[in-house]
């Protein structure tokens, strides 16, 4: 019997940080959306969609904190994503960030301090800043998949699309590592 040392990714914490927009224009709303991907289709349309206003229909990935205007301290925004509970058929997760288009046209470049960390308890796993795709109004920034032993593991997928937050949804399963 082989055992391994490497437990994988039990229970992880998306943050996503963005200074407001300066007083008198429309407010910058940014979102953290989280796509699943089963073993059927791992890149193609999502099984489900959480974001602001989508739940998973078995609670395993949560956001805990939402924000339509990035004021406050801290991460405006906060995910968890619980993948030691996730169903066997469930065979990837990809994390994006997408900005709300209601106040015409944004991009990073309009957003002042965006970046996002991916953390497991106190170790951070990933963290970004958006400034080096300022012309992207949505980006990907990792995946969680299954590795031969079913554990979870992350890599990092950073790409920015053109994309408003519906279309974004649509493309999120076709980014992969570079
Ligand atoms: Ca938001």
């Amino acid at each position: 019997m082989m055992s391994s040392l490497n437990k994988g990714l039990a229970k992880v914490e998306v943050g996503l940080a963005w200074d407001p927009s300066t007083p008198g224009e429309a407010p910058h709303d940014l979102d953290i959306v989280a796509a699943t991907y089963t073993t059927d289709d791992p890149s193609g349309r999502p099984a489900y969609l959480v974001h602001f206003d989508s739940r998973s229909p078995d609670g395993t990935i949560t956001l805990n904190r939402d924000s339509k205007t990035g004021q406050g301290f801290g991460f405006d925004e906060v995910m968890t994503l619980e993948l030691d509970r996730l169903a066997s058929d469930y065979a990837r997760v990809v994390i994006g960030v997408t900005i709300q288009q209601s106040g015409g046209e944004l991009v990073f470049g309009d957003v002042g301090n965006v970046r996002v960390r991916i953390r497991e308890d106190h170790t951070d796993l990933l963290e970004h800043g958006f400034a080096d795709i300022p012309a992207a109004r949505s980006a990907t920034v990792a995946e969680f998949v299954r590795d031969e032993d079913s554990t979870w593991e992350m890599r990092e997928i950073y790409q920015g699309f053109d994309a408003d937050p519906g279309t974004f949804a649509d493309v999120m399963g076709s980014a992969g590592p570079v």
